[in-house]
């Protein structure tokens, strides 16, 4: 096992880690940024490194100065967090050249499922199903309307260099199909460099459902169920939910083995989760990301099991513990991610925060790395606070959520516990009555509504 691993991330989950590391007995080294020198992270763990100025890119991008603390500490190995080098193939690889354990996939792995075409590729050949659509990249709009002729309207046409939402265009019918195809294609050429579109069978209403998985990379892979992350704006997600209100249990039970099957298949190694479009009771794989996921702690309230201590202890060798037999899914688990940002406008809202309370109680946790005068840097990502919910249902949950969110005090900073309060009171959030356009649409009309009434 791991005398020492070096984090190299920052804010909440860098504490995650830490806290994951200390019960297992493993010193933990974080490396951090001029700007998060007084995070709780550094604080809470055994030693750390600043390994440069506040931008990204010279700090937690910096991967020169990241092995070099890792070398300088003695670290046996690098846990890579969320977002930053968590899903850069390179890092990883320069990682186990210069001696270390990198505490996630392959390589092989990353850039395979990095690679969005190959990705799909890959899935399909292992049976999972793929939203209808062009084999690859569009010669040009003729071919695009033959496809779209037989795919059946509407079509979406995305960018191959495009992600996250950005470089999609509806085409609704034939005679608007060129036009969009072409603007679609010179948006994308503009943005990315990289003008090259493929095509898809447009969802109207679906949700945004996702597994997560685990392999050991030495054939065994099990799934700890689903996450429903549809209550989203902008791709930013907002409230996650498990176990999904939309799905019945032979759908969790299919999709579920599926996912376990496919990351068998592939001897995957580490945690990774696969997201799928569900519409109409038919499932559409997504992508697969591999790393360890923000909302994962919904996962782990529901299956009791640690993430990160099973993606350390498969890191250091260890086969998995359990089988899919083994994991039970109890009660009903809420995330809402309580971002520094104004509730309405939506504008990040960094600064020292002058009073913090957090809530507490049965079945509520708190993943977070702020405290009483800590001074959120406007650096990085609004994210300041995970509140976790679970109870025996869903209705319970429910409760529990709000009654958290009461208690819940960050005065000196803008947050959006109060956007929170107002989606757990909509009568079709609270029906489980949703999709990835639900809260988009919510808010549009309650803004169209502050509007009148501003008039
Ligand atoms: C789609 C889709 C509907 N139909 N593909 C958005 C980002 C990228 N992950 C894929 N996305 C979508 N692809 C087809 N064929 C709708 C979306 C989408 C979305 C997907 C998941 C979660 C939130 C979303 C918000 C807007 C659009």
């Amino acid at each position: 096992m791991f005398k020492k691993i070096l984090i190299a991330n920052r804010g909440e989950i860098a504490l995650r880690i830490v806290r994951a590391c200390r019960e297992m007995g493993i010193e933990s080294v974080v490396v951090h940024s001029t700007a998060d020198e007084a995070a709780m992270a550094v604080r809470m763990a055994d030693e750390s490194v600043c390994i440069g100025p506040p931008s990204s890119r010279q700090s937690y991008l910096n991967m020169a100065s990241i092995l070099s603390a890792a070398t300088l500490t003695g670290a046996d190995a690098i846990h890579p967090g969320i977002g930053f080098l968590s899903e850069n193939e390179e890092f990883a690889r320069m990682v186990e050249e210069h001696g270390f354990t990198f505490i996630g996939p392959t390589p092989e792995h990353i850039a395979k499922m990095g690679d969005k075409a190959v990705a799909k590729d890959t899935v399909r050949a292992l049976g999972l199903p793929l939203i209808p659509g062009s084999p690859g990249i569009l010669k040009d709009a003729e071919e695009g309307l033959k496809l779209a002729r037989e795919i059946g309207f509407p079509v979406l046409i995305k960018a191959v260099a495009g992600g996250g939402g950005k470089g999609m265009k509806v085409a609704r019918s034939e005679d608007e199909f060129k036009a969009c195809f072409t603007m679609a294609s010179s948006e994308a050429k503009a943005a990315f460099g990289n003008g090259a579109m493929y095509m898809e069978k447009y969802l109207s209403h679906p949700r945004h459902i996702e597994i997560q998985v685990i392999g050991d990379g030495q054939g065994n892979a099990v799934h700890l169920g689903e996450r429903d992350c549809s209550i989203q704006r902008r791709h930013q997600k907002v409230i996650e939910e498990c176990p999904s209100p939309a799905l019945t249990d032979e759908e969790r039970k299919y999709i579920g083995e599926l996912a376990a099957d496919c990351t068998r298949k592939m001897n995957y190694r580490g945690v990774g989760t696969m997201e799928f479009l569900y519409e109409d009771g038919k499932f559409y794989f997504l992508e697969m990301n591999t790393r360890l996921q923000v909302e994962h702690p919904i996962t782990e309230m529901i299956t009791g099991i640690d993430l990160v201590r099973e993606q350390i202890m498969i890191a250091a060798g260890h086969k998995l513990s359990f089988t899919q037999e083994d994991i039970k899914f109890d009660g009903h688990a809420f995330e809402c991610r309580i971002n520094a940002e104004h509730p309405e406008t939506f504008i990040p809202s960094p600064g020292k925060i002058t009073r913090y309370h957090a809530p507490g109680g049965l079945g509520v946790r708190v993943d977070s790395a702020i405290y009483d005068g800590y001074s959120v840097p406007p650096h990085y990502d609004s994210l300041v606070a995970k509140l976790i919910i679970h109870a025996k249902t869903r209705e319970e949950a429910l409760k529990r959520v709000e009654r958290a969110l009461g208690e819940c005090v960050i005065d000196g900073i803008n947050t959006n516990i109060r956007l929170h309060e107002r989606i757990l009171q909509e009568p079709a959030f609270r029906a489980g009555e949703f999709n990835i356009h639900w809260l988009e649409k919510l808010l549009a009309s309650q803004a169209e509504e502050s509007k009148k009434a501003a008039s």
